[in-house]
């Protein structure tokens, strides 16, 4: 997979270099290029935003440098131009999935009054665009969203985790697909008067399985009940608690 990023903070993308993208770099199944948006501006000051048309408060980014970089960064129809803003759809392990297998994604880091319209337009025309939210609340800018999209999507390339199985058992992907992940425990047996769960240490594996299983449908519905059938809620039948 190859990824590109434009920002204007590019320093802020420094992670990029570390750990999990970086392994993925030294396994050859990874190309990430940082590239300045200032790069592809021509006056003195290297000006990428200016004041909204209709005002209002914030500034808005300026088409011209986002067009030159798209121009020198030779987006093809196949690519996916990635905008990070929180008026995109909110960004989920499905829409993870769906961008692992991609061959090339340019993630347009803006900052968060926006970008001009007029970018996304043209982006559409040459590519395939997604404009992707983390959340509702709101971050300066898109470079952290990036970060967070681009380490959720790399650690899904087919040859990239050494076990894939711990793909299989996290939360949101799965057998316990749309339950939060279960509670764990490891050495020692007891800890600060604290005992480790004695199902765990039964050997009985039908059994941790069904508690595993329920201790995650508990910590679901007490924590996230909009991913408990949402059919339930609807009818007004209630989530039950955890004790
Ligand atoms: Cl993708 N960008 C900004 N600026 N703020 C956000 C966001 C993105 N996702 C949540 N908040």
């Amino acid at each position: 997979m190859k990824i590109d990023v434009l920002s204007i903070f590019s320093d802020y993308l420094a992670p990029l270099e570390l750990s999990l993208p970086g392994k993925a770099r030294a396994k050859g199944l990874l190309d990430i290029a940082v590239h300045d948006l200032r790069a592809f501006t021509h006056d003195r000051h290297r000006t990428t935003d200016d004041t909204p048309y209709g005002g209002g408060a914030g500034m808005v980014m300026k088409p011209e440098p986002w067009g030159e970089a798209f121009a020198a960064l030779e987006i093809a129809e196949s690519d996916t131009i990635v905008f990070t803003t929180p008026s995109g759809d909110r960004f989920d392990q499905r829409k993870a999935e769906d961008l692992s297998a991609r061959p090339r994604l340019v993630f347009a880091c803006g900052r968060y009054e926006g970008i001009d319209q007029r970018v996304i337009e043209h982006a559409r025309e040459i590519a395939n665009v997604e404009e992707i939210s983390l959340g509702d609340y709101v971050l300066n800018g898109g470079e952290v969203a990036a970060l967070a999209i681009i380490e959720a999507v790399v650690r899904l390339i087919p040859g990239f985790m050494g076990n894939p199985e711990s793909l299989v058992e996290e939360s949101h992907s799965g057998d316990t697909a749309g339950l939060l992940e279960y509670p764990v425990y490891t050495k020692p047996p007891v800890w600060n008067g604290r005992e480790v769960p004695a199902v765990l240490r039964s050997g009985d594996h039908g059994a941790i399985a069904r508690w595993r299983h329920e201790q995650a449908r508990r910590r679901t519905a007490e924590r996230r009940p909009d991913l408990l059938a949402p059919s339930a809620l609807a009818d007004g039948t209630p989530i039950q608690r955890a004790v």
